[in-house]
């Protein structure tokens, strides 16, 4: 006959964490086998684990890769049960994903916005279940701003800022740039594109002469890269700005393959500052990579247990980056993180 402790060890060995199984078992005192099994004390809320729901746009890139990872972990070390959810680059598998959250009762939902608009449906409904809404890395556009708590990721007009800058100081004030925009309606391509026009007003011999968008991928930026350079303008192009590093590393592959010498041929500044753009810079065919932090777990984490324990939080969390130029890049890549 299965014994109570048994059914509790068994209960313990199905239960995902030991944190769980301790709990289960304080209880197991010895009853008496005609006593009404006692009513389950009501737990205080300190020992009851957190849920959280995170809604992941997909793994397009080395940055999206360390920021899932980054979530994991620390959610992984925090004993936090994290729920995790990659729409692979699609909003409606992300509007799911956050309505089975708000099904499964969690504490608090977070996600990255794949785009910008169309999230007020979706989050008025988070909002009348009671459950807090966490932005990390992109924001959304909504005209009701109580609809999240708060919005922690980086200052993306200002990355744009600061890569024009870049180049503007390395050319002189003079380039004819082919730029590769992220996909098309987030937050980071819109602020990216902004900023960066933005900086080269600054420069008035600074002209962009083709852009589209590389959907923030290593392929997409090197098919978007032949069609420029193949396009009547492909031969006045003597810069390259792209929203991000993956799509600049497939612009390298795409100009080695015309014949040219990225880097030389044609100047190239990117934004994320992944491991893979430091190694390009060290081979000399990436100028420069603005930093965009993707290591949001501990902030975003911190965040969620400030909001949970009802404690006030900025309704905008920005995150601490710099700007890394060739010749900093052999030092630099000993203490990269991603
Ligand atoms: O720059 C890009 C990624 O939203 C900041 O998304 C993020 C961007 C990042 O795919 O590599």
């Amino acid at each position: 006959m299965l014994t109570r402790r048994t059914l509790l060890a068994a209960s313990c060995i199905a239960a995902v964490s030991l944190f769980a199984c301790e709990r289960k078992t304080e209880p197991a005192q010895p009853a008496a086998p005609t006593a009404k099994p006692a009513p389950a004390a009501p737990q205080p809320a300190k020992d009851k684990k957190l849920r959280v729901g995170f809604a992941q746009i997909g793994a397009e890139s080395d940055w999206r890769r360390a920021n899932t990872e980054s979530i994991k972990a620390e959610a992984a070390a925090r004993g936090i049960d994290l729920i995790f959810s990659d729409a692979q680059q699609k909003q409606e598998n992300q509007i799911k994903a956050i309505r089975s959250f708000v099904q499964q009762g969690v504490d608090a939902i977070a996600f990255a916005p794949v785009v910008e608009t169309g999230w007020e449906p979706v989050l008025k409904e988070v909002k009348q279940a009671g459950i807090p809404v966490i932005l990390t890395d992109r924001v959304v556009d909504v005209s009701d701003k109580s609809l999240y708590v708060t919005f922690i990721g980086a200052d993306f007009v200002e990355e744009g800022r600061r890569a024009a800058a870049w180049l503007g100081k390395a050319t002189d004030g003079k380039a004819m740039v082919a730029e590769l925009q992220g996909t098309p309606g987030s937050a980071p391509a819109i602020d990216r594109k902004k900023g960066f026009e933005e900086g080269i007003k600054a420069f008035p011999q600074i002209k962009i002469i083709k852009s589209q968008s590389g959907e923030f991928t290593r392929a997409k930026g090197k098919e978007v890269t032949e069609t420029f350079l193949k396009s009547p303008e492909g031969k006045q192009i003597t810069a390259l700005y792209s929203h991000n590093d993956d799509m600049a590393l497939g612009a390298i592959q795409a100009i080695e393959e015309a014949g040219l010498k990225p880097g030389v041929d044609i100047k190239i500044v990117s934004i994320d500052g992944v491991r893979a753009a430091f190694e390009a810079m060290v081979a000399g065919k990436l100028n420069c990579t603005v930093e965009c932090n993707p290591l949001l777990g501990p902030q975003l984490f911190d965040t969620v247990a400030a909001v949970v324990a009802k404690k006030p939080v900025d309704k905008r969390i920005v995150t601490k980056e710099s700007v890394f130029e060739q010749s900093q890049a052999a030092e630099a890549i000993k203490t990269r993180k991603y």
